[in-house]
């Protein structure tokens, strides 16, 4: 009896790879199997330069560890934000027992895309009211940009090539060349002015191929948190439209982030939209409304007339159902409930503001706290920049210095997300810029 209960936990054991002692002879793996394994070439491949930051700071047993390097929201006191216009449509959709786990269709739920495209758009879009928009639910801001990335290689008469700008979004570089385009960079930054390089941008789109899809970040430029102006936006847009009848394509990750109001943040997409052309724009609610997780955002592509978008329509179907078949219900039906209801929405506006001040207080509590330090070199940038980054201009061994000594944990290109800081980390951050740029001088 003994034995066989003994022969069932050490079957169980193997089956669960656990090694427990039942007295039987044990049954080991040869390590030669590896060698023998389809997949025994596959490398080790390094973490992603992002998600990799909290792969590591989870690993770190110090107390003092502070985390920058995801650009996800926190409060003062650290801690991931619910918001609380979040928690209530939450409790509306539990209450509502009408509610379902259907499908939804391919393109996701409908309400909530129309009510996105107006979000970006501008509820008084032309464009919306002529149905020259086509929205699609998709799988957070990533997913909506991959969407968009592959219709255009299967559909776009032009050139398949899409130019991103240098320095961008680290994934921009993954998801483009899988989606099936040929992926180039134009000037952006330029670390001696910590500014625009809007001459080189401009010449660069200029050189670029007619009819060459231009990727813009819509606000809150990730990760140098610089923006162009209102008129070098319209010298963008000049040369994006009249001169080479290039096709934009906007990267909204960030929208109310940047300013703290949702139209002023949208201004550049809506002035392309304006003017009639055709334009991509993917949108994601991961940072405005805290619903990282939750995977929701939209695909919205803006076609010339009604009859071209009802097709692009259909075929944007045929890019997602093989992929993933629907988008999930919960985030988006969430963001419906907001966008839809009047006191939400305005509560909504209220939350937003709150958390964009915020991360503009620590701009200014960081800045103030080198300059007490008299920390060498000009920090006027953190105040300069827009959104959730600083793009401190700490280079590589500076940053690892940091992390080695004062366990600050920020991407190796010396971004900090500030909406990862707080007051009591500020002095933390202010010691190791300080000690790192007397040890390491640039
Ligand atoms: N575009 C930009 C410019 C962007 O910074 C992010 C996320 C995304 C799109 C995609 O977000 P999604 O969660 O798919 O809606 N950026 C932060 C998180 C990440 O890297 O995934 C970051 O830069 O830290």
């Amino acid at each position: 009896m003994e034995a066989v209960h003994n022969r069932r936990i050490a079957s169980l054991a193997r089956h669960l790879c656990l090694e427990v002692d039942t007295g039987l002879p044990s049954i080991s793996f040869s390590p030669t199997s590896a060698s023998r394994s389809s997949f025994g070439h596959v490398k080790q491949a390094p973490e992603d330069p992002i998600l990799g930051v909290t792969v590591e700071y989870n690993k770190d047993p110090s107390p003092m560890k502070v985390n920058l390097g995801v650009g996800a929201y926190r409060t003062e006191e650290g801690k991931p934000l619910v918001l609380n216009v979040v928690r209530k449509a939450e409790e509306q959709l539990l209450a509502d027992r009408s509610r379902n786990k259907e499908y939804l269709p391919i393109t996701g739920i409908a309400q909530f895309n129309k009510l996105s495209a107006e979000l970006i758009l501008g509820s008084d879009s032309p464009a919306i009211a002529q149905k020259r928009v086509v929205t699609a639910q998709c799988l957070s801001g990533t997913g909506s940009l991959r969407v968009g990335g592959e219709f255009i290689a299967h559909h776009y008469s032009g050139p398949k090539i899409i130019y991103v700008p240098a320095p961008t979004w680290g994934n921009h570089l993954k998801i483009f060349p899988l989606a099936g385009l040929e992926t180039r960079t134009y000037r952006y930054y330029n670390p001696k002015t910590r500014g625009l390089d809007y001459q080189g941008m401009i010449e660069d789109l200029r050189a670029a191929p007619n009819g060459a899809v231009v990727l813009l970040h819509a606000c809150a430029h990730n990760p140098t948190g610089v923006d162009p102006t209102k008129d070098e936006w319209e010298g963008i847009r000049n040369v994006v439209r009249n001169e080479k009848q290039q096709l934009p394509f906007f990267d909204s990750a960030y929208q109310g982030f940047a300013s703290g109001s949702l139209d002023t943040d949208a201004w550049a997409v809506r002035r392309f939209v304006n003017d009639g052309g055709e334009t991509f724009i993917a949108q994601s609610y991961a940072k405005n409304m805290g619903l990282y997780g939750e995977r929701v955002g939209a695909l919205s592509i803006v076609a010339t007339d009604p009859a071209v978008a009802a097709r692009v329509e259909s075929q944007v179907k045929l890019v997602i159902r093989p992929m993933y078949s629907n988008p999930p219900t919960y985030g988006a039906a969430i963001v419906a409930n907001i966008l839809s209801n009047r006191a939400l929405f305005e509560e909504w506006k209220v939350e937003l503001k709150a958390m964009a001040d915020r991360i503009i207080s620590m701009r200014h509590q960081l800045f103030d706290a080198l300059t007490a330090r008299r920390t060498p070199g000009n920090w006027t940038h953190i105040l300069n920049q827009i959104g959730m980054f600083t793009f401190t201009g700490l280079n590589k061994q500076q940053v690892e210095y940091m992390t080695r000594d004062y366990h600050i944990y920020m991407t190796l290109d010396g971004r900090i997300s500030m909406a990862g800081l707080s007051s009591r980390t500020v002095p933390q951050l202010a010691d190791a810029i300080h000690s790192a740029v007397i040890k390491f001088s640039n």
